[in-house]
């Protein structure tokens, strides 16, 4: 009997969390209403102390890694299938100990029971929630909405209880009987609110993304690195990239994307203000066309990687990026000498903490407001991000919502969580290609082209060699970057050897410091060793 009872609290517990997910993920889609299993990840993500959260992370890499696949994709879809499981399974337990809970006491749930056990699921998921923001605000709508759909889970579970457990007293009743019909009928409601539901939020998702592909990017800037727009500046460069090397301007559809939250972060443009305040002389509240206006414009190629990548990531990229020197909005507002550091906050509760010293010291600092000719895409930090030469990612913040001048340092998101406080970008070169495809003869020999890109942050690359096998190290050519601040794409001619061979690519910084070549990996300040591919051919 009580194996049974369980055994129907698994399936009970099934049937009504997957609807409930149906119907919160198209709620979401169609009314921007929270989606619970994101924002209780967000909220643990969040509270977990940060090396069981840097843990987490490296051992999901780790796997994706293991199992053939570009962590730049599939990191992002790793975690929000596990935020969904996990709140399938949370839901399912909690439906099993409500069967446990009425069994061992030989009572019967009515719906106030329901009720109370919708309220005690419920009610931490709405506090989680509140705690990490909503992406819209609107909180108390939010706090409703969940409510409802999870005093309405309570009700339902009560009922399936009293449809499928027979009375203590009357073990034997037609309950009994209408059991299996019962749950073969739950089981199927359930089975179609879910496929309409979640098929209709996917489909709704995928319209929407159409339209945000489509538009925008199509005039001006630099749509790809063929279609329309400007030249770019090393156009006339000799040196072509090898058949096989990625773009050199990243399109951005394909850049790679970090954020702390399981889903990016929405901000309504117009109601959007950056504030500027603290130790400053005249506090202001700017809109976007405000930054726009006010301060001249700047636009800079830029690469950017992040500092959980390993050698030869996925996660880096470059685009054009355009905004406002961050000098001239602190000499706008005029800084009080006893500003020491500039507090970064953010939409999603992301926040860094940036030197003034460096601010003043160095004039690329941008504030960016635009992406590749066009305002900054969602996923990448509508309306307003940070760029700080020379340093990875993690340092500069997106969404950004307020500018505050202290005295006082405090250590920024992943800094506090055990990444390192500079974050200086590390030389790399990576191997993209061996062309073997390619391959043209010249004097005799058989040349195949073999490619790639290097980037040491600000400080510019000077050399690339590559050695094939144990061989010398020969000398790549190098393209003329787009900027003093993005990748080089090289490329090297390798006489044609059959059989296997493993090549090995290495740089030096402009100055001349060799790239650090000990295997380390990305913890605390980013990962280092050289870049390996290995080809039959
Ligand atoms: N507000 C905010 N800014 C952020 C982050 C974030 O999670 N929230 N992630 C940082 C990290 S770790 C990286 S690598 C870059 C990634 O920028 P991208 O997604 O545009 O490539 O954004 C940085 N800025
Ligand atoms: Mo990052």
């Amino acid at each position: 009997m009580r194996e049974q009872r369980l055994g129907t609290g698994v399936v009970v517990g099934l049937s009504l969390a997957l609807p409930v997910l149906a119907v919160l993920a198209l709620a979401a889609r169609l009314l921007g209403l929270p989606f619970a299993p994101y924002f209780l990840f967000d909220g643990f993500s969040r509270a977990l102390p940060g090396p069981v959260i840097t843990f987490g992370i490296d051992a999901m890499i780790t796997t994706l890694d293991a199992l053939g696949l570009d962590v730049a994709d599939t990191a992002k879809t790793a975690e929000r299938a596990m935020a969904v499981v996990g709140f399938v399974a949370a839901a399912t337990v909690a439906a099993v100990a409500f069967f446990a809970f009425f069994g061992a006491r030989r009572a019967r749930p009515d719906r106030v029971a329901g009720l109370v056990m919708g309220a005690l699921f419920g009610l931490p998921v709405i506090a989680v929630g509140l705690a990490v923001g909503g992406a819209g605000g609107g909180a108390a709508v939010d706090a409703v909405w969940l409510g409802v759909v999870f005093l309405a889970w309570g009700v339902l579970l009560a009922w399936a209880y009293r449809r499928t457990v027979p009375p203590p007293e009357r073990p034997g009743s037609a309950v009994v009987v209408g059991r299996r019909r019962f749950l073969v009928t739950l089981g199927a409601a359930s089975a179609a609110v879910t496929v309409v539901g979640a098929g209709l939020a996917r489909f709704l998702a995928r319209e929407e993304g159409a339209a945000d592909g489509g538009g925008g990017l199509a005039a001006g800037g630099h749509a790809s690195e063929t279609g329309g727009g400007a030249p770019f500046p090393n156009a006339g460069d000799p040196v072509m990239p090898a058949p096989g090397t990625r773009p050199e301007y990243t399109p951005l559809k394909d850049h790679y994307e970090v954020f702390i939250r399981t889903e990016p972060t929405v901000v309504d443009g117009d109601d959007w203000r950056l504030d500027v305040g603290g130790l400053v002389e005249r506090p202001r509240r700017l809109t976007l066309a405000e930054l726009r206006s006010r301060y001249p414009r700047h636009d800079r190629y830029v690469t950017i990687s992040c500092i959980s990548g390993r050698v030869g990531t996925g996660l880096i990229g470059t685009t054009l990026w355009s905004g406002l020197r961050l000098a001239d909005l602190l000499a706008d507002v005029g800084l009080d000498p006893a500003a020491r550091w500039l507090r970064f906050h953010s939409a999603d509760g992301f926040h860094e903490t940036v030197d003034r010293e460096l601010v003043e010291a160095e004039p690329r600092l941008l504030l960016c407001y635009d992406w590749d000719g066009h305002a900054l895409p969602t996923d990448h930090g509508f309306p307003l991000r940070l760029w700080i030469p020379d340093r990875y990612g993690m340092k500069q913040p997106k969404w950004i919502q307020r500018i505050e001048a202290v005295a006082e340092y405090e250590p920024g998101y992943w800094v506090s969580r055990g990444w390192d406080r500079v974050a200086r970008v590390k030389a790399t070169s990576v191997i993209d290609t061996v062309a073997v495809d390619a391959a043209r003869e010249e004097g005799g020999r058989r040349l195949v082209p073999v490619g790639g890109i290097a980037y040491a942050g600000a400080r510019g690359v000077s050399r690339v060699e590559v050695r094939v096998d144990d061989g010398p190290w020969q000398e790549a050519r190098l393209r003329s970057p787009l900027s003093d601040t993005t990748w080089v794409v090289w490329r090297w001619e390798w006489p044609f050897e059959p059989g296997e061979h493993t090549f090995t690519v290495r740089c030096a910084e402009a100055d001349g410091t060799p790239q650090v070549t000990g295997r380390k990996g990305n913890r605390p300040d980013g990962a280092s060793g050289l870049h390996r591919m290995r080809v039959e051919v």
